[in-house]
């Protein structure tokens, strides 16, 4: 039998709730598969902040890295500023793991309603990749002259040929097993000179080694405007870390909800764990109220399923929240529902090799 060792950490707000379903899914699967997860539990975050003064422990990273995966929940705190949470515990993670591409599918479900006009089920199927350990996210900067009518802050972004160049060809490789073959490149280089440029050459000659794929590049402005206006043109899409992740947001919202997109942090080398998330925050506005959506937190346990090698496992956890859409009947308020993040979690749990 073969035994995975999980590291869980829900993080703040909603993450609790909704990993809690998650791993309610793990269980079940074992008890129908021949297969163990041992989970060990960080209660790292802002709780963690506000008693120790840290996100996590000094010696965090190295305790999670002889896991073979690590499931987050989200993390973000109403007293703390968002740039201590972030950088202290999710941030860090991506960085040390070297989890380089964010894998972020944005599909259409059947029994979803999108809130364009006009769009069906299967309309709108896009994976959204984005560079995960440099460019916007960098962290290099600076403040000088604080608290000063001079004050003055620096903040850098990193474009290497390096990290453009496996990102780039991690999306390419991806856009071979898809149907459409299309690979789009998002930037901002008509005003980011220097960075944004390289990423554009590194985009044309990776482009060249795969001549069965075609491709296409845009500005952010008109890629934010795209995702909304025609979303059914986009296959494959690739983009920098902070680019990725506001192009993210507008794929999931355009797809139903916040609480249905699922999150791959990858280390494609296997070096390093993964982390597998829902994209959604910490959402303080409903935590503890038991209203969260957890299958955006459900789907993620799918990508971590089918990194494990685990595919068979990694489909039916999908197909059993797809079902739980199509059906109709057992959904948050976020898709119109009555449901509690609990009774989500147990739709999802009955439908598993149903
Ligand atoms: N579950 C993901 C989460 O908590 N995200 C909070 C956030 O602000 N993320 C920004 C990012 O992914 O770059």
């Amino acid at each position: 039998m073969t035994t995975y060792n999980i590291a869980v950490i829900p993080g703040d707000g909603i993450g609790d709730e909704v990993v809690a379903q998650g791993l309610r899914v793990l269980q079940e699967l074992e008890k129908k598969k021949k297969v163990k997860f041992q989970f060990t539990e960080f209660s790292w975050g802002s709780e963690h902040y506000l008693s120790t003064g840290r996100m996590m422990p000094s010696d965090g990273l190295d305790r999670l890295l002889p896991f073979d995966a690590i499931y987050f929940g989200a993390v973000g705190h109403p007293d703390i500023q968002d740039h201590i949470t972030l950088n202290g515990l999710l941030l860090p993670m991506r960085r040390a793991f070297d989890q380089y591409v964010c894998l972020r599918p944005s599909v259409l479900y059947g029994g979803v309603a999108s809130p364009l006009a006009g769009k069906s089920p299967g309309d709108i199927d896009m994976l959204v990749i984005r560079e995960n350990t440099e460019g916007e996210y960098a962290n290099i900067g600076g403040f000088q002259y604080q608290n000063s009518p001079q004050e003055t802050a620096v903040q850098s972004s990193i474009f290497t040929r390096y990290g453009c160049e496996r990102v780039i060809r991690y999306a390419f490789d991806l856009a071979v097993s898809r149907k459409r073959k299309h690979v789009t490149s998002i930037t901002k280089s008509n005003a980011q000179g220097y960075g944004m440029v390289l990423w554009d050459k590194v985009f044309l000659s990776v482009a060249e080694e795969y001549p069965g794929i075609t491709t296409d590049s845009q500005l952010i402005d008109a890629a934010c405007m795209n995702f909304v206006r025609k979303p059914e043109f986009f296959d494959v899409v690739v983009g920098s870390n902070l680019f990725g992740d506001i192009l993210t947001d507008i794929g999931a919202i355009i797809t139903g909800s916040m609480g249905l997109a699922a999150s791959a942090n990858l280390n494609p080398t296997r070096k390093y764990p993964s982390l597998f998330e829902p994209v959604h925050g910490s959402a303080p506005d409903i935590a503890g109220r038991g209203i969260a959506n957890p299958l955006a937190a459900i789907l993620s346990v799918a990508m971590m399923l089918d990194h494990l090698g685990e595919q068979e496992l990694s489909s039916e956890v999908e197909r059993g929240t797809l079902a739980v859409l199509n059906d109709h009947t057992v959904l948050t308020p976020d898709l119109g529902g009555t449901a509690s993040t609990e009774e989500v979690g147990s739709a999802v749990v009955e439908q598993l090799f149903h």
